[in-house]
């Protein structure tokens, strides 16, 4: 048995025993209220979701098992998803344990390589992704068990094993659609030597030869991989995990959510946006012509994108990490400039205007800037890394919910008539 597994075996159970409890117990306890803003407000701030993996507090940020997420931005990503499924970082000996099963599933069925070489050529990179997950399906332990009979107490043990054998394909599947949409089309073999995040950025078969760009990759496959259970893509997922639907429906359902341009996709728009202020201007623009540049884009009816969030009320501290990484890497590019300098100018204007309630930039406002560097310069593939990213958040959290034992996500809806009957509207 994996030390993973066995770890698990340890806590989980134990800790389902005591929610149990705990639910049992303070069942009719009162912890808020609804307003009509908030039901008609995408449902902000209502405090009805059970997370354990990772919580984002508005005035700090991503925070995982108590741990800022700044202060574990050199752990690699499969160190990540030990500590979000148990809590704290594996040792060495539990690390290469983890990473050792991983390569042991990396094998992808070539049914999945045949469909992505058959849909239209000018598929989203997004949808070849999402589709790859959801074809696999068949492959699914957890499907197979349950058809077959098993008790709720192993549910998550087969979902785990999907998770270990989705995670393991990943980057694989993101690489070769990269190659396919952007390269030569040739797969490149894995490494079974390098880590998960270094291998993805090998099979990409972008240059890397001082190793900053699998650095830099690491650093982002790690900021990205949770962030509470209340976003877009981990919502729809524990919606659709909670019926019991395998891991590869609730992934690709839940990236699917990902794939929008008000989530994962705004990472594309935000390389987009600096690109034409310094097409627009030559250049790296001003800071007078960017301020400039902001207006029009707010006054032609358009977001900024990379700015504002659902939650957030600070400058995102993974938008700090990348934007550390490009002073390092690569102080002089002049992309990674403007947007240095847009953070500058940005927050400033969107201030001034009263209904933003966060005028400070999110995680997608610093990371594409760093693969345009690499030569990844392909925007509409970013959201595939976020993506590849996200599974482990989403994995760790269908994986404990199964362990808990949650039940089917079944809020109540009401017609807008009755909202109004209801305050005498
Ligand atoms: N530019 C212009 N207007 C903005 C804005 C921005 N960056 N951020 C918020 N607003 C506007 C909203 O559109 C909204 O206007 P309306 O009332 O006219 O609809 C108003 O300010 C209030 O919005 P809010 O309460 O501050 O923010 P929301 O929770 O409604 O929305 C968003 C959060 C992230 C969707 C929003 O800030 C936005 O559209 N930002 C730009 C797109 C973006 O960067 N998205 C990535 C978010 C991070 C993420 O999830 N990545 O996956």
């Amino acid at each position: 048995m994996s030390l993973l597994k066995e770890k698990l075996q340890q806590i989980l159970p134990a800790q389902a025993e005591d929610l149990k409890n705990f639910a049992k117990e303070y069942g009719e306890k009162v912890i808020g209220e609804v307003t009509i803003g908030q039901a008609f407000g995408g449902m902000r701030g209502i405090k009805g979701l059970v997370c354990d993996t990772s919580e984002v507090p508005a005035d700090k940020g991503l925070i995982i098992r108590g741990t800022p997420i700044s202060e574990i931005t050199d752990k690699l990503p499969e160190e990540i998803f030990w500590l979000l499924l148990t809590g704290t970082l594996p040792n060495a000996e539990e690390l290469a344990d983890l990473q050792s099963d991983l390569k042991s599933r990396e094998d992808v069925p070539q049914y999945v390589w045949d469909v992505i070489d058959t849909m239209p050529a000018d598929s989203h990179p997004m949808t070849l992704f999402n589709t790859s997950l959801l074809i696999m399906q068949r492959e699914s332990k957890f499907a197979k068990a349950y058809s077959d009979g098993i008790k709720k107490s192993e549910y998550w043990a087969y979902t785990l094993e999907d998770a270990l054998d989705i995670i393991a394909k990943v980057p694989s599947i993101a690489a070769y659609i990269y190659r396919k949409k952007y390269a030569d089309g040739k797969r490149i073999a894995t490494d079974k030597t390098a880590d998960w995040g270094t291998n993805y950025v090998k099979m990409l078969g972008l240059e890397d030869s001082k190793g900053d760009f699998s650095k830099v990759m690491n650093l982002y496959l790690t900021c990205l991989s949770d962030h509470e259970g209340g976003n877009v893509s981990s919502f729809a997922a524990s919606t659709i995990g909670s019926a019991l639907s395998d891991l590869y429906y609730t992934l690709s359902g839940g990236l699917n959510g990902l794939a929008g341009p008000l989530h994962g996709l705004a990472v594309q728009e935000c390389l987009k946006w600096i690109l034409e202020t310094m097409e627009k201007f030559g250049g790296t623009p001003s800071l007078e012509e960017l301020e400039k540049f902001t207006w029009d884009t707010l006054n032609s009816g358009q977001v900024v994108p990379g700015y504002g969030h659902a939650v957030l009320r600070v400058t995102d501290p993974r938008f700090t990490a990348f934007l550390e990484a490009g002073r390092k890497y690569c102080p002089e590019d002049p992309v990674f400039q403007t947007v240095d300098k847009v953070f500058e100018v940005v927050p400033k204007v969107l201030q001034t205007i009263s209904k933003i309630n966060n005028p400070w930039p999110n995680v997608d406002a610093s990371s594409g800037c760093l693969f345009y560097h690499y030569g990844l310069k392909e925007f509409d593939y970013y959201t595939v890394i976020f993506s590849v990213s996200r599974v482990l958040g989403i994995s760790a959290q269908t994986i404990i919910n199964r362990a808990y034992g949650m039940p089917l996500t079944r809020p109540k809806s009401m017609p807008s008539a009755k909202f109004k009957k209801e305050v005498g509207a």
